[in-house]
């Protein structure tokens, strides 16, 4: 024993097992990773041993004595690394990334001094370090000068690489596409370790700054010309006919428009929302058929197209991988020419979807994240706060915004797997057998008494009548791999075509001063708000670069791209290289007309790629008033001092161990939830 600790191999071991338990007990320790069920745990224990097995085992190719040196050096970097992490995230609660790191500005978002965050107890995190030192000292007279034979260092890391593609498959299998979709932070974190989010996150940025460093000025006149050239005159009558209103925007999380009026067990699911279509009184314009255009960004492709008239990316989400960009968003707009006041409300924790980052390149003054609101039991299920707490809590913060406001609202109970507790249940399931499907009506039918009594509240409150309300549907809850279970419920087969036309979602507005006129059969997309709300604002949308055209336009351009380039318009439809008619989904043989305009969809979604990956909008200005968003003026503390501020009571948390043993029990109870991710097939 004492020769094997004494031996390079045996230095070698003993510093893998103290990086490897020092990074497990940090991430427990330190780190709120909401870990749901046994195979994460035993992810996030094991997580650190490939990259221990990996960076020390490059020591091992030095010669002599330096391998010693080499290795401590490695361990006190990493550690340097992971205890930079600790004191970052006592602060922000979220990892360090490169963005963070090379944009300076974002060192003031740390606050107070680093020391502050430090405490005497942190010695710990470098006991690891002084045994090394210890260990070194002591044996290092034993060991050989001559180079190991490489087969062995080259077989340890051979070993990190052979655990950490276990790791990897293990989490794939655990949350499916979890590189490619980008989703959180501390996803990553949890499932792969710390010290892979790092080359991740290097990894994509550097392709990211590739791509930039590539682009010019030049490039941006090609879809300068492009979207000047598409741009739709505004409706006279309504033009500016909304400046200096208050606009509403809330977002119905998965809702997909079949479930307007649909009738299950003889009973309406949705009554607010269909009262909303039919009754004239509270005069809402319903578009049934608005779709959505969302990819692998789900909420967040939603919110990125509404709010910027650009398309999502291909491949994940624009709000994590291109939250260094330059952007014009409505928002921002809406704040430099008309002094607006943005806010955007969601019960979920602020790193998801990176939209901490983004929210701030975008000028958004409030974010009331899950910190805004009282998250104890029975007020959380599945993603993060339910609806009616949401609308509840948000009603008092939604009065301390100075108007004119731009506030966006996102629900979230009516996620997939649509869990419901029992007592807000109001409508029992459908009867599939597919719990999914079966339980997605009963989230709906929540969602709809949530924004019910939301409109009871806006009225008291006297926010109602004179503010601009656009309710819409994000994205599909009912992905094709519920096919079976979904034709059972419209009662027909789920075709390629039939599912392209399920991805309709709701798209409601109501203008003060203007007659709701009921239901409207125009083929309108998300990509078509932003301009819309600036025409209705009276700021003319030409100016800016953006593919939507305003709804409410005689010249609005009638088809909608969905982003693998399938598209539809009135008269015909083009779905996984197939035509179709419309109207009654048979197929048709193309006409010139239909393949010239298959062509320009692809063209128009490269030109909007290009913006994206080329950061193009930096080189445009769209006119005097335009002052680029610097986003080190935004800051979204953490919820107590702004509620003490404003003397809003919030009931106190529950320790995070109570949250993550119901969530447990949840997905205990649910056997189909070993994804809480709806995935598509392809
Ligand atoms: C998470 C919520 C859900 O905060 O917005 O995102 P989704 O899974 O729908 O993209
Ligand atoms: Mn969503």
């Amino acid at each position: 024993m004492k020769k094997f600790i004494s031996s390079k191999i045996g230095f070698f071991t003993i510093a893998t097992l103290l990086l490897w338990f020092k990074s497990y007990f940090t991430y427990v320790a330190e780190f709120n990773l909401d870990i749901q069920n046994t195979m994460q745990q035993f992810l996030l224990f094991i997580n650190p041993l490939s990259s221990a097995l990996i960076f020390l085992g490059i020591a091992l190719f030095a010669r002599g004595k330096r391998v010693g040196i080499y290795i401590i050096a490695i361990q006190f970097l990493m550690s340097l690394f992971l205890y930079a992490n600790v004191v970052f995230y006592r602060f922000n609660s979220d990892f360090i990334t490169l963005p963070v790191l090379t944009q300076t500005s974002n060192f003031g978002s740390l606050g107070g001094s680093i020391a502050s965050l430090a405490t005497w107890t942190d010695i710990v995190y470098a006991f690891d370090i002084i045994i090394l030192i210890a260990l070194y000292m002591w044996s290092r007279s034993n060991w050989s000068l001559e180079r190991m034979n490489v087969k062995k260092p080259a077989l340890i890391i051979i070993t990190g690489v052979v655990v950490f593609s276990i790791n990897l498959g293990l989490a794939e299998a655990d949350r499916p596409q979890l590189l490619k979709r980008t989703f959180d932070r501390n996803y990553i974190v949890k499932y792969l370790g710390a010290y892979n989010f790092a080359i991740y996150d290097a990894i994509q940025n550097l392709k990211s700054s590739t791509q930039r460093v590539l682009a010019d000025s030049s490039d941006v006149t090609e879809v300068e010309n492009y979207t000047k050239n598409k741009f739709a005159e505004p409706n006279e009558q309504l033009f500016g006919i909304a400046e200096g209103k208050n606009i509403i925007k809330i977002h119905l999380e998965s809702f997909q428009s079949f479930l307007i009026d649909y009738e299950l067990h003889g009973e309406e699911v949705t009554p607010f929302l269909n009262s909303l279509v039919h009754d004239q009184a509270e005069n809402f314009t319903y578009y049934e058929n608005f779709f959505h255009q969302t990819e692998q960004g789900k909420t967040a492709d939603a919110e990125f197209i509404l709010d910027n008239s650009l398309y999502g990316l291909p491949q994940g989400a624009a709000f994590v991988t291109k939250s260094g960009n330059t952007y014009q968003s409505l928002p921002a707009i809406l704040k430099q020419r008309q002094n607006y006041t943005n806010a955007i409300f969601h019960g979920d924790s602020k790193s998801f979807w990176n939209r901490d980052e983004i929210y701030k390149k975008f000028a958004i003054d409030h974010f009331f994240d899950d910190t805004y609101y009282d998250m104890s039991e029975g007020q959380v299920i599945n993603y993060g706060l339910k609806d009616k707490p949401f609308f509840e809590e948000s009603m008092p913060l939604l009065e301390t915004l100075d108007q004119p406001f731009y506030a966006h609202l996102l629900t979230l109970t009516h996620h997939h797997p649509y869990l419901i507790d029992e007592e807000d249940a109001t409508i029992a399931p459908a009867e599939t057998g597919d719990g999914s499907v079966d339980r997605y009506f009963q989230t709906a039918r929540y969602l709809d008494e949530s924004l019910e009594q939301f409109f009871l509240d806006l009225k008291e409150a006297g926010l109602y009548e004179d503010s601009v309300i656009l309710i819409y549907g994000d994205h599909y809850g009912i992905s094709d791999n519920h096919n079976r279970a979904m034709s059972e419920i419209i009662g027909e087969e789920i075709t390629p075509f039939k599912y392209a036309q399920l991805q309709r979602v709701p798209l409601m507005i109501k203008v003060p001063g203007v007659k709701g006129k009921g239901l409207v059969d125009d083929y309108t997309g998300q990509i078509d708000i932003m301009p819309t709300l600036l025409h209705l604002l009276g700021i003319r949308a030409q100016d800016y670069i953006q593919f939507g055209t305003d709804i409410f336009s005689e010249g609005h351009k009638d088809f909608v791209a969905f982003r693998n380039g399938d598209f539809i318009t009135p008269e015909y439809s083009f779905i996984k290289d197939v035509f179709y008619d419309t109207d009654s989904g048979e197929e048709l043989e193309p006409t010139d007309d239909m393949l010239k305009m298959k062509e320009n969809i692809q063209h128009e979604l490269e030109l909007s790629d290009k913006v994206l990956q080329g950061d193009l909008l930096r080189f445009y200005s769209p006119n005097d008033e335009w002052e680029d968003v610097d986003s080190s003026d935004y800051f979204y503390g953490d919820g107590s001092s702004y509620l003490k501020e404003h003397g809003i009571i919030k009931k106190p948390d529950i320790s995070d161990e109570d949250f993550s043993s119901e969530v447990e029990q949840q997905t205990d109870e649910n056997s189909e939830l070993d994804s809480n991710v709806e995935q598509p097939t392809e």
